[in-house]
C-alpha cells in the first residue's frame, strides 16, 4: 500500500519527530496524500536536520505500511516462540490481560514487570502512561541500563550534566576524535557537521578496534582491544602532563584534584598503555600530542567503549582530557557524549510516581533479565514488553528466550511487528507508529526539543502506548484522573510550565541550551558538587570507588586467563542499515546489510584455516551460533566483529550475536551490560555441521 498511484490530490504537509533512539532526532516533514503518507524527508528549516535523513529513515513508509504490520490483536495458540496466533478483539484482549494481572496483584504486584527502552523517544509514548499505570499497580521497576548509563554515571563524576556541545558549530573544530563512535552509522548529522570541518582544515581520529566507516574516512585510526579504553585515556593524560601540554591556567581556576590526577597518570607511561591496549606507544605519544596541540578540539565519544566492564571509568577518564588542554575554552571544543543534560522534563508529572503511595518495590536490571527470569524472588511471573525486543537485544539471549519460553510466565508486547520478542507473547497488541500518533522527543544530539503530529489514522485496530494502557487502567479499576489525560495532555505536561507544546508542535521544535556559538565551560560552572571539573571526586569516593580516574580492565579480558580458550573478543556495534533491531524486517534495508556476518582478521583467520566467505561456528560457555565470514584486516587482530542486531528469525541459523554475550556481568558503574566484553573461540566447522542442518537453509524473507 505504499505510493503507487500519482497523487490525486495535493500533498498535505505534516511536522514530526524522528522517533528512534538516535542523537540527531530529526525533525520530519511528512506528505500526505488522502489520507495516505507518501513520503517523509528531513526538515530544510531545522538546523540539525538540513533538509536530510538517514537511509532508513527515508524509507519510513516502506516500514509503516509494511505488509506484516501488526494491525490487530492477538491471542497465541501454538508453543511460546513457534509464533502461532489467532486474531482476537480489543475487549477481548484486555479484559483477559486484566484478570491475570488482577490475579498476580493480589498476591504480589512485584510478580508483575514492565520491560520497555527506546523502541520509541518519544516522551508520550514512552514512558508516561505506562509508568503511571505501573506505579499505580505497585509492579516491579526497571532499570533501564542497556544502553547509556554506564557512560552517563562516568561522564557525571567529572563534568556533571551532559551538555555537549552545539552540533551546529562542530564545523568550527580543528581536531575532532572519534572515540567509540561510529558517526557515518550512528549519527549521520553530526558527521556531516565533522566532514564541514575536514574540509575547513581539521584532522579527524577514530578510537575503534573496528576500521568502522567511520573510521575509514579518519586522517588517523587507533585501534586498541575493547575495553582497553580508560588505560588510554591515562597514557594521554600521562604524555600531556609529562610534555607541558597542560593549560595550567584552566586546570587552577576550574578543576579539582591536578595533583592526584598526576600522580596517578604518572604510573601509565605510553609503555605500559600500549601493552594494556594492544597499541604501539608511537601511537600513544603521537595521539597525545596532537592532542595537546590542535585547538578547537572536539571529543566525539560515544558508546563503543561504554560495553565493558570498565565502561564508566572509561568515560569518566576521558571527560578530564579537555579540562587539562583547556579545550573547554572553545565553542567548539569540549567532549560531547549527549546533549541530553540541557533538558528539564518534569518527569514526576509524567510518570507519577506518586501513585506508589508508600510503596517501594524492587527494581529489576533490564541487562540481567534472563537471569532474572530464572531466579528472581519473589518470581516474576507477567511481563508487559513495549517499545523493546528484549529476547533479540539484551545479553546472554538463550538464557533469555529460555526465561520467555516459561509456561507459567504471562506475557503482552504491544509492538508493530511480529519479532522475536512478540513470538513468546500469550497476547499480542498492535501499536500505532510515530506517523500514527502524537509525540514530543528529547534528543541527545543536539538542542531542540522536536514534536510529533499525527499525519495519518492508525492503521487497522492499532493504538498508541497511552490508549492501551488508558485501557488497562480502566479494567483495573484505576479510577485517578491522570489516567483519562490525553496525549496532548501529557505532552504539556512533560514541557512543564515554562513551555506551550501548542506552539512547539506548530513550529515544530524549541531549542533549548546555551545560546548559539557560546563556549559554555570557558570559565567553568560545570555542574558538579565543586562547579568544576573533579579530577579527583568526593562523590566517587563516596560510592566507595576510588576518587582518582583508574583503569578498569575487561571482565573477559583478551590479556587474562580466559583467553586460553576463547581467545577471539567480539564486538558486535550496530549495523548502519537497522537500528538496534528495528527495520531488520525491512526488505530493502536487510538486502543492503546482506546477512549476519563475523568479521576476522586474517592472522587469526589462516591458523584456523578459515577463509572468505566460510561458515564459521563461534562459541563461548554461553552458546554458539554459525555466520559467514569475512575475512578482512578492518578487525583488529585478536577482535571479530558482528554487525547487529539481527532477529533470529530472519538469520539463517535462528540466533543472534547475543547468544553469546555476557547476561551478568555488569559496567564499573551505571550497572550496565557488556555486550563487547565477551570472548568467543571460533572454528571452521560450520562447512560440516551443515550438512545436516536443514535449519541454516530457512529463507530470510
Ligand atoms: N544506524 C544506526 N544508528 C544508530 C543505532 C543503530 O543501531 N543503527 N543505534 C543507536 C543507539 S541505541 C546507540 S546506543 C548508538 C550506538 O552507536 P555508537 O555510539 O556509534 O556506538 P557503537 O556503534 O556501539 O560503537 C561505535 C564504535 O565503537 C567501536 N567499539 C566497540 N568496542 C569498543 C571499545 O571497547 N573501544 C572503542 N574505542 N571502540 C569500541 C565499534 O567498533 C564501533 O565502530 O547509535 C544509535 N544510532
Ligand atoms: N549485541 C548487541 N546487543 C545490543 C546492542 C549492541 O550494540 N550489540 N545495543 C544495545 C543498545 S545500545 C540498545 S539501546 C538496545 C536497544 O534495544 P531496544 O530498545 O529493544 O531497541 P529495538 O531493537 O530497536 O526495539 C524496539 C522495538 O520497539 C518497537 N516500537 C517502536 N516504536 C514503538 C511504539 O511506539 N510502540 C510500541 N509498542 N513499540 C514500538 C519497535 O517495533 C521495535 O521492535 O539494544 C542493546 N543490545
Ligand atoms: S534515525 Fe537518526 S538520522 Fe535517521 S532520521 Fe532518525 S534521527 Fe535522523
Ligand atoms: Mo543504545
Amino acid at each position: 500500500m505504499s505510493a503507487v498511484h500519482p497523487p490525486a490530490a495535493p500533498a498535505r504537509v505534516v511536522k514530526g519527530a524522528c522517533p528512534h533512539d538516535c542523537p540527531d532526532t530529526c525533525a520530519l516533514e511528512v506528505e500526505v496524500v488522502d489520507g495516505v503518507a507518501v513520503r517523509v524527508s528531513g526538515s530544510a528549516a531545522h538546523g540539525p536536520t538540513a533538509g536530510v535523513l538517514c537511509t532508513k529513515v527515508s524509507r519510513y513508509t516502506e516500514r509503516t505500511y509494511h505488509p506484516e504490520r501488526l494491525l490487530h490483536p492477538l491471542k497465541r495458540v501454538g508453543r511460546k516462540g513457534e509464533g502461532r496466533f489467532v486474531r482476537i478483539g480489543w475487549e477481548e484482549a484486555i479484559a483477559t490481560i486484566a484478570e491475570r494481572l488482577r490475579a498476580l496483584a493480589a498476591e504480589d504486584p512485584q510478580q508483575i514487570l514492565p520491560y520497555s527502552y527506546a523502541g520509541t523517544m518519544g516522551l508520550v509514548q514512552g514512558e508516561s502512561m505506562a509508568q503511571r499505570f505501573f506505579h499505580r499497580l505497585g509492579a516491579s521497576r526497571l532499570d533501564r541500563t542497556i544502553c547509556a548509563t554506564a557512560g552517563a554515571a562516568g561522564y557525571e563524576l567529572t563534568l556533571g550534566a551532559r551538555i555537549g556541545v552545539d552540533v551546529e558549530v562542530v564545523d568550527q573544530a580543528k581536531l575532532i576524535v572519534f572515540w567509540g563512535s561510529n558517526a557515518i552509522a550512528s549519527s549521520v548529522h553530526f558527521w556531516a557537521r565533522a566532514q564541514a570541518a575536514k574540509r575547513a582544515g581539521a584532522t579527524l581520529v577514530a578510537i575503534d578496534p573496528y576500521r568502522s566507516l567511520t573510521a575509514e574516512k579518519c586522517h588517523l585510526h587507533v585501534a586498541p582491544l575493547p575495553g582497553t579504553d580508560g588505560a588510554l585515556a591515562l597514557g594521554l593524560m600521562h604524555v600531556l602532563i609529562r610534555d607541558g601540554l597542560v593549560d595550567q591556567d584552566y586546570v587552577r581556576r576550574y578543576t579539582v584534584g591536578y595533583e592526584g590526577l598526576a600522580a596517578r597518570v604518572a604510573e601509565y607511561t605510553p609503555a605500559r598503555v600500549a601493552s594494556l591496549c594492544g597499541v604501539t606507544a608511537a601511537e600513544v605519544e603521537g595521539l597525545a600530542q596532537l592532542y595537546g596541540r590542535t585547538r578547537p578540539s572536539l571529543i566525539r565519544v560515544n558508546y563503543g567503549m561504554q560495553r565493558a566492564r570498565g565502561g564508566g571509568s572509561a568515560v569518566r577518564n576521558i571527560a578530564c582530557l579537555p579540562a587539562l588542554t583547556g579545550a573547554f575554552r572553545d565553542a567548539a571544543g569540549g567532549v560531547f557524549l549527549s546533549t541530553s543534560g540541557n533538558f528539564s522534563i518534569d518527569e514526576a508529572a509524567l510518570t507519577r510516581p506518586d501513585l506508589l503511595a508508600g510503596r517501594n518495590p524492587r527494581t529489576i536490571n533490564m541487562a540481567t533479565i534472563g537471569r532474572d527470569l530464572e531466579s528472581a524472588t519473589p518470581p516474576i511471573r507477567a511481563l508487559l514488553v513495549y517499545n523493546s525486543n528484549p529476547v533479540a537485544v539484551a545479553p546472554d539471549s538463550r538464557r533469555v528466550a529460555r526465561g520467555f519460553a516459561r509456561e507459567d510466565l504471562f506475557t503482552v508486547v504491544l509492538e508493530h511487528f511480529q519479532t522475536d520478542t512478540a513470538d513468546y507473547a500469550d497476547i499480542v497488541l498492535p501499536a500505532t507508529t510515530q506517523l500514527e500518533h502524537l509525540d514530543v522527543v528529547k534528543p541527545y544530539g543536539h538542542y531542540d526539543m522536536v514534536a510529533n503530529n499525527p499525519a495519518i489514522q492508525p492503521l487497522g485496530e492499532a493504538k498508541p502506548n497511552t490508549e492501551i494502557f488508558r485501557l488497562l487502567a480502566r479494567a483495573m479499576g484505576f479510577t485517578d484522573a491522570c489516567f483519562a489525560d490525553g496525549d496532548e495532555a501529557i505532552a504539556q505536561a512533560a514541557l512543564g510550565k515554562d513551555w506551550d507544546f501548542e506552539a512547539v508542535r506548530r513550529d515544530g521544535w524549541r531549542r533549548v541550551g546555551p545560546p548559539a556559538g557560546v563556549a559554555r565551560f570557558a570559565a567553568g560552572g560545570f555542574d558538579t558538587p565543586s562547579g568544576k571539573v573533579e579530577f579527583h571526586s568526593t562523590a566517587a569516593a563516596a560510592l566507595g570507588l576510588d576518587p582518582l580516574p583508574q583503569y578498569v580492565p575487561p571482565n573477559e579480558d583478551p590479556q587474562g586467563p580466559l583467553a586460553a580458550r576463547y581467545p577471539l573478543a567480539m564486538i558486535s556495534p550496530p549495523a548502519r542499515h537497522f537500528l538496534n533491531s528495528t527495520f531488520v524486517n525491512v526488505r530493502s534495508l536487510r538486502s543492503i546489510e546482506g546477512e549476519p556476518w563475523l568479521d576476522i582478521h586474517p592472522a587469526d583467520a589462516a591458523p584456523r584455516g578459515i577463509t572468505d566467505g566460510d561458515r564459521v561456528r563461534v562459541w563461548n560457555d554461553r552458546g554458539e551460533l554459525r555466520l559467514r565470514v569475512r575475512v578482512t584486516d578492518r578487525t583488529r587482530r585478536g577482535v571479530v566483529t558482528a554487525p547487529s542486531i539481527w532477529w533470529k528469525k530472519l538469520s539463517p541459523d535462528g540466533r543472534n550475536a547475543n547468544e553469546l554475550t555476557n547476561g551478568e556481568a555488569l559496567t564499573d558503574l551505571g550497572r550496565g551490560p557488556t555486550f563487547y566484553d565477551c570472548l568467543v573461540q571460533v572454528e571452521a566447522h560450520a562447512a560440516r555441521s551443515e550438512a545436516n542442518s536443514p535449519q541454516t537453509e530457512v529463507a530470510a524473507t
